[in-house]
């Protein structure tokens, strides 16, 4: 075990559903990403997530390098064992006083994943805080029942579908600023949000889905990266490796994604009984 959480920090995961911040890039390193990105992004004149949503570090190799840091690789095997795959990873970027926000959801809502120890990563490339709509959790709510979601089809909601836990009592929710560079973890089942950015910068960082070899997908079989460690289960097909930047097979596999993910046809968990 590589023991770069302590046990505190380990306990507060399992009992609370979330544990943050922990150092991963230089400040100089995140800026860096958020640079090559904001090229991308000039280089197709429009946000990225219109291009690459899902499985993100497929589409850039250097991406793909930072999903196997030892920080981020050593914090995940503390809380899910050596064995591990990356399933998703998502850009989440907020413009400057652009109204975009994310509703109270759970992950685990739509992906099938059975059993459900499975982490949410969240890296950010900039300093996310309270006023550009950092992300909140509801402690312990990993523990509550399986919540309905509402699809709302928001336009401002950056979750594809807009699925919405409706009619919670925010009270005891706790924000997760980051500082550029740092992560937070959360568990799939956590209930969890942000508001929107108010402040006249960007709000950029992104998320890696990790789990243990074990978990299976009770949707259809599924595709996702070995990042560590080795797989004994074979419960999943393996997502191509990019060669390079924009590798066209690479970029095939997230334009399915990402149709599927917004097909209303394609089977989603919606509630787990
Ligand atoms: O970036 C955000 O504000 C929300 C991210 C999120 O919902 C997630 O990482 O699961």
């Amino acid at each position: 075990m590589p023991n770069s959480l302590t046990e505190a920090q380990v306990e507060q995961f399992w009992n609370d559903g979330y544990v943050t911040p922990f150092d991963c890039l230089t400040t100089d390193e995140a800026a860096e990403c958020r640079r090559k990105l904001e090229e991308f992004e000039a280089s197709v004149d429009g946000p990225i997530d219109e291009y690459i949503r899902i499985k993100c570090h497929l589409a850039f190799k250097w991406l793909e390098d930072i999903a196997h840091h030892p920080k981020i690789l050593d914090a995940v095997e503390d809380l899910i064992g050596p064995d591990i795959l990356l399933y998703l990873s998502t850009f989440w970027f907020k413009d400057a006083k652009d109204g975009k926000f994310v509703s109270w959801h759970q992950d685990s809502a739509y992906y099938g994943l059975d059993p459900h120890d499975v982490i949410t990563l969240w890296l950010a490339f900039t300093d996310a805080t309270p006023e550009n709509g950092c992300m909140k959790v509801l402690p312990g709510s990993h523990k509550w029942p399986d919540q309905q979601h509402v699809e709302t089809y928001d336009e401002n909601n950056l979750l594809s579908r807009g699925q919405t836990i409706a009619g919670l009592n925010e009270d005891d929710a706790v924000l997760m600023p980051l500082k550029a560079g740092q992560f937070s973890m959360h568990h799939e089942r956590q209930l969890h949000a942000s508001g929107p950015n108010v402040t006249d910068d960007r709000r950029m960082g992104m998320s890696f889905t990790f789990m243990p070899t074990r978990v299976k997908c009770v949707l259809d079989r599924r595709s996702a990266t070995l990042v560590r460690g080795t797989d004994e289960f074979k419960n999943w097909d393996y997502d191509p490796k990019p060669r390079h930047d924009l590798d066209p097979v690479c970029m095939e596999t997230i334009q399915h994604w990402i149709r599927a993910y917004a097909d209303p046809d394609v089977p989603q968990e919606a509630v787990r009984g």
